[in-house]
């Protein structure tokens, strides 16, 4: 009987075994997403909301009692909610394209929320809830996706850089950051910066990110590079991209991988912690894989339908980032009915806000595409304004014959 899995065979199996091919159905097995973390996975809360002790992460997580918990559930909830928002703003047309980003909360709160004030963030396109905690207004977020904007907030106050679209790009960015945090001498003690990085599963067959990784590795720089593996790069699963689990492939580079829960919002911030931490002290980069899944269209503009069961998706709700905490809040006392329905109320607020700036949202300038193109303009750039202006007042008055 055919193994539902082929894999390949091993050197000494012989040649009929290499011979072998697999069958389509076991090509598709192959090709399947899976819920499953493995044993390697680290966890703090299971999916039923039952704590579990870490002996090497739990001190990373010990100032977080229940208040601290109930902040980071309505985090989750907020960002969540928003994301719902914006998703619906798009189908009305009001949105170009959305990129959500739910199920992905816990391992966005928990390593957004792990940073330092000082630290730098680069993320890719569906971090908004690392802008949520980096203290982004998420109105600012709403002009890239209505296309009004570039990306409005100021980066270096927020210690966020701008989204990047390009797959893995930001991994160089990001590498070559630290490197420079590194070099000035920012590196060696616990007032020390970092830098963390975001990008998918599918941006690690990117080769910005093994170019990112080596830079990074042989400058010691430090730089904690988190992969949110959510299962899919749109239509292709892990198994496309990796033969091994993703987090191993830091030993290659000569740094360390964890694999953490990346729906359970307290491994993701003990794991992000130590890692940061880590990299405080000089012994960056460190690569997180957060096991997570996707639990929404790759963006507006995709059907997931067309490339994966819906079995998975109820798999893979039973393991929701935002009822586990809420389980866990519930059972333990640590939070009432009265708390579940203000955040609610809280959630319902904050997305009316949204939609109300959304829909009253003002035009910019047109000359904006040239600003923050330099930290200082140049005679080219100046010249390229003034024409572009000049064009547009030749419109002024044409529609009136
Ligand atoms: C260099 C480059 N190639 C292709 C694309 C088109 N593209 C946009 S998103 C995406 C998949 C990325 O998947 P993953 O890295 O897993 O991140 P996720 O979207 O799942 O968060 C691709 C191929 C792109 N934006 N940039
Ligand atoms: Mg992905």
């Amino acid at each position: 009987m055919p193994s539902e899995h082929w894999t390949h065979p091993e050197p000494g199996d012989g040649p009929a075994a290499a011979a072998a091919q697999p069958t389509p159905e076991q090509v598709i097995a192959g090709l399947r997403a899976t819920s499953e973390g493995g044993a390697e996975l680290t966890q703090l809360l299971t999916p039923e909301g039952e704590r579990v002790a870490s002996p090497q992460f739990d001190r990373y997580v010990d100032d977080i009692d229940a208040e601290a918990l109930k902040g980071l559930y309505r985090d989750m909830v907020l960002v969540r909610r928003a994301d719902r928002e914006a998703n619906a703003m798009q189908r009305q047309g009001q949105l170009g394209i959305w990129v959500p980003l739910l199920g992905q909360e816990a391992a966005q709160i928990g390593s957004g929320r792990a940073l330092e004030k000082r630290d730098m963030a680069f993320p890719s396109y569906r971090e908004h809830g690392v802008a949520y905690a980096r203290g982004i207004d998420l109105k600012e977020v709403l002009g890239i996706f209505r296309c009004t904007d570039h990306s409005g907030w100021d980066y270096q106050a927020h210690r966020f850089h701008p989204y990047t679209i390009v797959i893995g790009n930001q991994v160089l960015n990001a590498a070559g950051y630290a490197m420079g945090q590194k070099f000035e001498g920012k590196v060696g003690d616990e007032d020390s910066e970092a830098t963390i990085c975001y990008f998918g599963d599918g941006a690690t067959s990117q080769g910005d990110v093994h170019e990112g990784f080596v830079w990074a590795a042989v400058y010691d720089a430090p730089i904690v590079f988190f992969c949110q593996n959510n299962q899919w790069a749109i239509s292709e699963p892990t198994e496309r991209q990796s033969r091994l689990p993703l987090y191993q492939r830091a030993r290659g580079y000569g740094f360390p991988g964890i694999r953490v829960d990346g729906n359970d919002v307290l491994a993701c911030l003990a794991v992000s912690r130590w890692a940061l931490e880590e990299c405080r002290h000089g012994n960056g980069p460190v690569l997180i894989e957060a096991f997570t899944y996707r639990m929404d269209a790759h963006t507006t503009t995709d059907d997931p339908t067309r490339y994966r069961l819906s079995d998975e998706l109820e798999e893979w709700k039973l393991k929701d980032p935002i009822e586990r905490v809420r389980a866990y809040l519930a059972r333990g006392g640590g939070a009432d009915q009265a708390f579940f329905d203000q955040v609610q109320a809280d959630s319902d607020a904050f997305a009316a806000e949204l939609r109300d700036y959304c829909f009253n949202m003002p035009e910019p300038p047109p000359d904006r595409i040239f600003s923050h193109v330099y930290a200082e303009s140049t005679p080219l750039l100046d010249a390229q304004r003034e024409e572009y202006l000049s064009y547009l007042d030749g419109f002024i008055g044409a529609g009136e014959h």
